[in-house]
């Protein structure tokens, strides 16, 4: 039978549209598709729960490809290799508490398997506000990462959820629009964000943990943005904080949920 363009056109569309559609209203959107958006997606639905994870570039896996200065391998403690073993992805022991693996198998994996779990991602799409109410964040605010990048004035669509997630690294852009734009303080200490700190592995993974935590009404914070909300320092590239920040932001909100 011969294949028909609009056809083809349709499928896409029709699809895509379904999708959109059934995800305006979610129990929690992940802004952030690295290893803490999406090992927080994963148990978020493995929990039953509705999901949308955005992401702003094409690929979804944040920092994790390039594990450390592009040498391809990623570390992980021992603490955080259950994860792994959630995921089926594999990993060698090199010395006592310290496992590698291969970052383009652990993003693909983690990708797929949270995918798999019932995660809807939108790549391609950034958030650059949140819909407020008087006492809490109840949404996003969505645009085409190529009507950013084209500094293109195109006003914005806006989806609803019971919770969002910034996990967005580095640049905690959720919490930095909240602090900017959201009458009301952070649940800082400062009530503002304090700012990442400097390299130090040990500190920042254990404070990665302790930092994984609503940090406005109806925002939580995980991953690297965790850290750079609450004032923890980096870790460079041992990725265990990421995961089991991921998978504490799940419990905690399949708990509010
Ligand atoms: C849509 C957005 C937006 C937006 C950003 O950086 P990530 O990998 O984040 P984590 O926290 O899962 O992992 C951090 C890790 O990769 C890392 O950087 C480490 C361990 N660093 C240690 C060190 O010392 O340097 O992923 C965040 C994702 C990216 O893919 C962004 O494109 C995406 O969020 N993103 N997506 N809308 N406004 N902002």
């Amino acid at each position: 039978m011969a294949l028909n363009e609009i056809i083809i056109t349709k499928a896409i569309i029709d699809r895509y549209y379904e999708k959109l559609i059934s995800n305006l209203e979610t129990d929690v959107a992940i802004v952030g598709g690295g290893p803490a958006g999406l090992v927080a997606g994963y148990y978020l639905a493995k929990a039953g729960k509705k999901v949308a994870l955005y992401e702003r570039k094409l690929s979804i896996g944040g920092g994790m490809w390039g594990g450390g200065m592009m040498f391809n391998e990623i570390v992980v403690q021992k603490e955080a290799c259950s994860i792994l073993d959630e995921f089926g992805v594999r990993y060698q022991e090199y010395q006592d508490n310290y496992f590698v693996s291969d970052s383009v198998e652990t993003v693909s994996t983690l990708t797929s398997k949270t995918v798999k779990a019932g995660v809807t991602i939108f790549n391609c799409i950034c958030v650059e506000d949140v819909v407020m109410r008087p006492d809490r964040v109840v949404g996003l605010v969505l645009n085409w990462s190529s009507v950013e990048m084209a500094g293109l004035h195109v006003d914005p669509l806006a989806v609803r959820s019971k919770y969002v997630v910034d996990a967005t690294g580095h640049a905690t852009e959720v919490v930095q629009v909240v602090s900017r734009k959201v009458p009301g303080k952070l649940m800082t200490p400062t009530g503002k964000i304090e700012g990442e700190k400097s390299m130090w592995a040990d500190n920042a993974e254990k404070l990665t943990m302790e930092n994984t935590r609503e940090v406005f009404p109806g925002l939580y914070v995980a991953g690297m943005s965790a850290n750079a909300t609450y004032g923890g320092p980096r870790m460079g590239p041992i990725f265990g904080g990421m995961l089991l920040s991921g998978k504490k932001v799940a419990t905690e909100l399949v708990t509010k949920l």
